[in-house]
């Protein structure tokens, strides 16, 4: 599964249909979690660290070129000023799924806040803040692909089904 971490091309063309983008290295412990439920459903990704403040011009570049690369779904993470789902958004049409990191200072609601406050006109699908966002994100990553792929659309019953019969065979007393 094709996976590129900082190669130095936004556009070659890598075979991804998922491309899962966070702000900060610092970002990954979280974001690993997005990686690897889109892992589980076997589809095709990318996972990268791109800057929307300290590389600016690497996220424009990046997402202007998204779309013709092959990518059908960006998730894009950040923490504190999270302004990357955003700036992405703003140079794609690819959906774009917006997960909060947990910050130092406000405990992540300056970054849910940012990426989901965004003007009408450029939608960021924001997820919740941390871990569940990452999933989560990966997740709707899936059900979109799923549109027009039968096979994960089965794939995601049989993940809601499991779920399920986890809940129903938890015995408390
Ligand atoms: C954001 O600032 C990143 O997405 C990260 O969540 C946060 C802190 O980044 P580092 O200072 O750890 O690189 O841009």
């Amino acid at each position: 599964m094709p996976k590129t971490r900082n190669s130095k091309s936004a556009t070659r063309n890598s075979g991804s249909l998922v491309a899962v983008i966070m702000g900060s290295q610092s970002d990954w412990d979280v974001m690993r979690n997005a990686d690897e439920t889109l892992d589980q459903f076997g589809v095709a990704h990318e996972c990268r660290v791109i800057s929307a403040h300290r590389s600016p011009a690497l996220a424009a570049e990046f997402g202007s070129t998204a779309e013709s690369r092959g990518l059908e779904v960006v998730i894009a993470a950040a923490g504190g000023a999270a302004h990357l789902a955003g700036v992405l958004a703003a140079h794609t049409t690819l959906p774009v799924l917006g997960v909060p990191m947990r910050s130092e200072s406000l405990n992540g609601l300056d970054s849910l806040l940012a990426t989901v406050q965004m003007p009408a006109g450029i939608p960021v699908g924001t997820v919740a803040i941390g871990k569940p966002g990452a999933v989560n994100a990966a997740l709707l990553a899936v059900a979109i692909l799923a549109n027009s792929r039968p096979a994960l659309r089965e794939k995601l019953h049989e993940f809601r089904e499991t779920q399920d019969k986890k809940i129903r065979a938890i015995k408390l007393t």
